[in-house]
């Protein structure tokens, strides 16, 4: 057995062997339990695996191994979701087809993936973008269809002229399109849309269901946005009813204007005949922003007055009528009652404009005067019979007596939109649509899919806002599947969060040809355990999953409405050049290849664990892996002459030790809590501090040869997950054991044993700390005092003073009053 291990033959004898044993093949042994632990369904790119994505990967292939060797069945798989825009967009750069760069970036992914030796079941791996399973992608539309949750509007759209398309509202960040960074635009175009407004109040409740990190669940709770007012009603002077939806109903004694979003329809007809130039002016100006710079609190807020004024519904005074971008077209009714001296927006845009400001509510119901705007729930003033009332009482008392009038009612207001889903581009599955002169948008029967993505050379976007496959006249043309008729293919293509928002039930059955999935498979596997991959996912994928789930629900097709039992998200890694998100446009990109190559794959896992918490954001460090590195030597090291000695004689001399055996007991268990709980860091953390102290007990003598032998079979159990090679050469071909190490069961430990046999107990003369002495866990108290008064510094504090009481805290404080 050489002295230093290496890394490199280990690695080449193992991996064959592992992979002829099919060792991570999901369990099915019917007597244990099963477990499904499933990253993120990564989008392959170009620039392939840095290190950074291994803090991903390697943490659930540890905890999937463990968990094996816990004893559950484990399903532990990985996929590719490589539709959509950056593979289109490189292969288009590249004169590449997008079928050829996508699949070369999998090819990339798999080896780096294997490289890390990730325990997943490769036989299961799947492809959003091959025709047997998108097939059922748009199977799972065409149930969003049939059950009215799927549907075409005319709508004006964010568009993105770089990359030619239509952009969902979570893919347009600070009026900037979230791929190519091009400012974006609005479009006026017929879009498919999935109906996730419907299921909001349900997206929300069930948050409180799922063991979620809190951050990810108040996004979603924000973005879902549920706001519970009133509707108010306010009449124009010609009839028309202005209707503005409110949270704030009490303020309503306190209305100095109304605002109506450019967008608003009643504005044309409102303005009038001398404010028609100024009010089109504004329309035209206004139409240039994005909503987020419509609503960024630090703009101006611009606005114009339509001539026209509206009778508020409780005093019957005359409201001026205004049109201002800060209201937004999208939310509640599109206008607002401005309440200057109770909101913020209202109070800034009044200043502005040399609108009144009234009070109505102050903390305590005594006048405060208008200099700021009050914008806390208080005690209502100036509200004819409301007066006195608080907002709370108020809020309901106001919204019932509009009711009971006809000018108002309860009202809920989300920020919710529904998912525009069409995208005008070729890398996507197609919408299994056909247009038909005679009878509409029809349904492609489901037993005709796929509806297979046309094999064209030129795919990339006409400019025109069509899709390209609008250019496949063979394929556009094809007679309606209900009349016969000839008809056209709809050619605009899901947007990729389609494909990602089923993909984890796949997983259970990958070649299941009669349905999306197995409904046995499901049963048994689904939903997933623990899910692990980037908080950036907080709204888009992590929100149409859980939206497919519940409508999946609802069709009875399983029996679950929650697709991810378990959130984690692993935090980012930075580069130690610049401090920054490592990325290949950056140049500060560290390959898990080039730190393989140096210093072997479990190193890197070891180090890719031991730099910091699992959900932290850490540096990279190369001195980290270096250090891992010389701790896995050193292991090696000493096995090595363990096991040489073991035949010795002279290791029978050894003497047998309880301190050696009490600390195997704490290892296990301080290991057992820690993988459970992604602790990953204080794992390593816990096994490089063990293996400090063996090294010393081996100098010292301590432990006897059996003690040794038991020690070490532990020990590599437990560190198997975290560094699989080593751990398996160690256990075959040093210690001599029969099978793989990770086919092993878990070590198992007894709490009472693993408890340190002596603790610590601090000693007080008259509160004062004096000594600290170490005793006996369970010794009788007696004893305990006597010790505590014999130590020579209490003494000396006591100075022959008498003892009144002694206090004891057992195992923790003796005082002792004297005086
Ligand atoms: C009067 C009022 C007085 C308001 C007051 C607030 C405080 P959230 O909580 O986010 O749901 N609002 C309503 N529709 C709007 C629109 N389309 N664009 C911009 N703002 C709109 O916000 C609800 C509040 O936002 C509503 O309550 C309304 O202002 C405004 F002391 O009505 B409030
Ligand atoms: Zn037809």
């Amino acid at each position: 057995m050489s002295k230093k291990y290496n890394f490199e033959q280990v690695e080449a004898k193992w991996q064959p062997v592992w992979e002829a044993m099919d060792l991570y093949a999901a369990g099915h042994d019917p007597d244990k339990p099963d477990r499904y632990i499933l990253d993120f369904f990564p989008y392959p790119s170009g620039s392939g695996l840095s290190v950074g994505h291994a803090r991903n990967y390697v943490p659930t292939c540890v905890s999937a191994r463990f968990m094996r060797m816990q004893g559950y069945n484990v399903l532990h798989p990985m996929g590719w979701d490589a539709f959509g825009l950056p593979a289109e967009n490189y292969a288009i750069t590249h004169n590449i087809h997008p079928r050829e760069s996508t699949r070369l970036f999998c090819d990339t992914y798999r080896r780096q993936m294997k490289l890390l030796e990730c325990s997943y079941d490769w036989a299961r791996e799947i492809n959003s973008t091959h025709p047997d399973y998108y097939r059922w992608t748009q199977w799972f539309f065409l149930l969003l269809h049939e059950r009215g949750l799927a549907y075409q509007a005319l709508g004006e759209q964010w568009w993105c002229p770089g990359c030619q398309t239509i952009l969902a509202n979570e893919q347009v960040e600070n009026g900037r399109c979230w791929r190519c960074d091009h400012e974006v635009t609005k479009k006026a175009l017929q879009q498919w849309y999935f109906k996730i407004t419907e299921y909001a109040d349900r997206l929300l409740a069930d948050l409180d269901t799922i063991d979620w990190p809190e951050p990810i669940k108040l996004m979603q709770r924000n973005w879902i946005g549920r706001s519970e007012g009133a509707e108010v009603v306010f009449r124009a002077a010609g009839g028309d009813e202005i209707a503005v939806f409110t949270t704030r109903p009490d303020t309503l004694f306190g209305v100095t204007f109304l605002a109506l979003a450019p967008e608003h329809p009643l504005v044309a007809k409102l303005t009038t005949a001398g404010r028609q130039t100024a009010v089109s002016d504004y329309i035209a100006q206004s139409r240039r922003k994005s909503d987020i710079d419509r609503q960024a609190t630090n703009q101006a807020k611009t606005g114009v007055f339509t001539g026209s004024s509206a009778i508020h519904p409780l005093t019957g005074q005359p409201v001026p009528v205004w049109v201002a971008d800060y209201v937004l077209m999208g939310y509640g009714s599109g206008a607002v009652m401005g309440v200057p001296g109770h909101d913020e927006r209202d109070f800034a845009f009044a200043r502005q404009h040399g609108l009144e400001a009234i009070e109505v509510i102050t903390p305590d119901g005594r006048p405060q005067g208008v200099e700021a705007c009050f914008s806390d729930y208080g005690v209502l003033i100036n509200s004819g019979d409301y007066s006195g009332m608080d907002s709370q009482t108020a809020v309901s008392r106001i919204t019932a007596d509009l009711a009971a009038q006809g000018k108002g009612r309860q009202h809920v207001s989300y920020k919710l939109r529904d998912w525009l889903i069409s995208r005008q581009r070729y890398w996507g599955a197609p919408i299994p649509i056909v247009h038909c002169q005679s009878c509409g948008a029809v349904p492609v029967p489901a037993d005709q899919l796929p509806v297979e993505l046309p094999d064209i050379d030129d795919f990339a976007p006409s400019g025109n806002g069509r899709s390209p496959l609008a250019r496949a006249a063979d394929w556009v043309n094809t007679p309606c599947p209900r009349c016969g008729q000839p008809a056209q293919r709809e050619t605009d293509t899901m947007d990729g969060f389609a494909c990602s928002s089923w993909y984890f039930l796949r997983f259970a059955s990958p070649r299941y040809e009669d349905g999306p999935f197995d409904p046995a498979a499901v049963a048994r596997w689904l939903p997933v355990d623990t899910y692990v991959g980037g908080a950036e996912h907080a709204v888009m994928h992590l929100l149409y999953a859980r939206f497919w789930t519940k409508v999946m629900f609802d069709a009875g097709l399983i029996s679950f409405t929650e697709p991810f039992t378990q959130l984690r998200n692993q935090g980012m890694l930075l580069s130690n050049v610049d401090g920054r998100k490592m990325s290949k446009s950056r140049g500060n990109v560290v390959t898990p290849d080039e730190v393989a190559a140096q210093y072997g794959t479990d190193a890197l896992r070891g180090c890719v664990l031991f730099l910091g918490p699992f959900d932290a954001e850490v540096t990279w460090e190369e001195t980290a892996v270096r250090g891992v590195a010389r701790f896995l030597d050193r292991f090696w090291r000493l096995v090595g002459e363990v096991a040489q000695e073991a035949f010795h004689a002279k290791a029978q001399r050894r003497k047998e030790s309880k301190e050696f055996e009490r600390r195997r007991h704490e290892l296990v268990q301080r290991l057992t809590h820690d993988m459970a709980q992604f602790r990953f860091n204080t794992a390593v953390a816990a096994l490089m501090e063990h293996l400090n102290y063996l090294l010393a007990a081996w100098e010292a003598g301590e432990g006897s040869a059996a003690q040794w032998q038991e020690m070490l079979n532990v020990y590599t159990r437990l560190l198997a997950p975290i560094a699989p090679f080593i751990s398996e050469e160690v256990w075959q071909a040093v210690l001599g054991q029969p099978g793989s190490v990770h086919q092993q069961s878990w070590p198992s430990f007894e709490a009472a044993k693993a408890a340190a046999a002596q603790v610590t107990v601090v000693v007080q003369v008259n509160g004062k700390v004096r000594d600290r002495i170490v005793v006996d866990v369970g010794e009788e108290e007696g004893r305990v005092k006597q010790t505590a008064v014999s130590s020579p510094k209490v003494q000396q504090a006591i100075n022959g003073q008498a003892i009144h009481n002694i206090i004891i805290i057992p195992q923790k404080l003796v005082n002792i009053v004297a005086g």
